[in-house]
């Protein structure tokens, strides 16, 4: 694949709505986007690196820094088929996977259109469809949380996901029970409760939850393997799964017995169809989480969903549940069911508003190959887009 062009931009985008966790509470996000122009097609990725190093140690800008001075640079250096490839030629970068996962998505992005193929076939999906669940907040009361999991519910999305802490658990849980007592119904610490608490954790078992998210550490795999043995109820990690080896040790020490991926947590999505396959060969079921993306990384989250051991609803959701205007066309719509259709057509799927995307962007720059015929320089040309 010869690249012609690679830009690098940030996007500003308001939520349509604050959401709180256990770390923090994000009202608008500045996304990085990564966008490959090659062999006459445009591929486009989202990196998920927050505004903040609550979730990952990665950062908006940090994940900028590391794609314009060490990632681009590299890829630009060397030649790479697809997708695929991209593992390898960033490999003596350590880390910073969000980063990563945002360039080597995108070059998937113009293989499938180069491919002529739906970007989920490329990855090897077989779905038709995927099932979609909902995170929900910290809400700044219970009423208020009952009128978002009504309006979720009347939605259509058939899995409930609730934020939660210390101090504002087992009285959600209780009341949402009470009301809907069959519902799929989990949680999401986000790494907020301590070994202490492991009594008190014991007592979610009652309320019947499809698993309880990163109890624990953001960074454990022990203490979770302990703390499993300890509950009926399944965990599932989130933050710590870096790649198919964690996912491995995880799986080997008895630490969760679901698994939550996500494509910029394990950098990209070459490691997301190894933890994939790894997960389904030993009986491990997955799905989709989610990162607030903009409709870039959405759409990706709906193709690598068609994999066939996606077998839990994913945090997939409507783009309007986030945006007033999402960045892609058709905007990301939910079928009264509560499932997106897997896109049949070429690439990705949903096209790009350049002309909003234009408009929302705070900062881009334009990187370009030298001649490669020429010793090829580390340094590439670097232009203002
Ligand atoms: O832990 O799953 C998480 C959002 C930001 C950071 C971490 C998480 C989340 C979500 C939101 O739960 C999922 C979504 O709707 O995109
Ligand atoms: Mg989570």
């Amino acid at each position: 694949m010869k690249i012609d062009s690679i830009v690098l931009r940030e996007i500003g985008m308001p939520l349509v709505r604050p959401f709180e966790t256990s770390f923090g509470r994000t009202t608008s996000r500045r996304i990085v986007l990564v966008e490959v122009n090659a062999e006459g097609f445009t591929g486009w990725g989202e990196c998920t690196a927050g505004e903040h190093a609550g979730f990952s140690e990665e950062t908006t800008d940090t994940a900028w820094i590391m794609l314009a001075n060490e990632l681009i640079p590299a890829l630009l250096h060397v030649d790479v088929e697809g997708g695929g490839d991209c593992p390898r030629a960033l490999s003596h970068v350590r880390g910073n996977r969000m980063a990563k996962a945002a360039l080597e998505n995108a070059v998937w992005d113009v293989e499938a259109l180069q491919a002529n193929l739906p970007l989920a076939e490329l990855l090897g999906g077989t779905r038709k469809r995927i099932e979609c669940g909902v995170s929900i907040g910290l809400q700044p009361s219970l009423d208020e949380l009952m009128e978002v999991v009504e309006r979720e519910l009347a939605a259509g999305y058939r899995r409930i996901k609730l934020k939660c802490k210390p101090g504002r658990d087992v009285e959600m849980f209780a009341a949402i029970r009470q009301r809907w007592p069959d519902i799929l119904l989990s949680c999401d610490a986000n790494g907020s409760y301590r070994l202490k608490d492991e009594g008190h954790i014991r007592t979610f078992d009652e309320f019947g939850l499809l698993m309880i998210e990163q109890p624990l550490w953001h960074d454990d795999f022990y203490f979770h393997s302990l703390l499993q043995r300890q509950l009926e109820t399944a965990i599932c990690l989130d933050e710590p799964i870096r790649n198919r080896r964690d996912a491995l040790a995880a799986i080997a020490m008895g630490s969760c017995r679901i698994i939550n991926v996500k494509l910029g947590r394990v950098g990209g999505f070459s490691e997301a169809i190894r933890v994939h396959n790894v997960t389904a060969e030993r009986g491990i079921p997955i799905w989709c989480g989610g990162m607030l993306e903009s409709g870039i990384g959405r759409a990706h989250n709906i193709a690598m969903s068609s994999l066939q051991n996606f077998r839990l609803p994913g945090d997939v959701s409507a783009s309007q549940r986030y945006w007033h205007q999402d960045i892609v066309e058709p905007a990301i719509e939910v079928s009264a069911a509560g499932e997106i259709e897997i896109p049949q057509v070429a690439g990705r799927g949903y096209e790009v508003n350049r002309r909003l995307v234009e408009e929302l962007t705070v900062r881009a720059e334009t990187f370009r190959p030298r001649n490669r015929a020429h010793s090829a320089p580390a340094e590439p040309v670097r232009a203002r887009a």
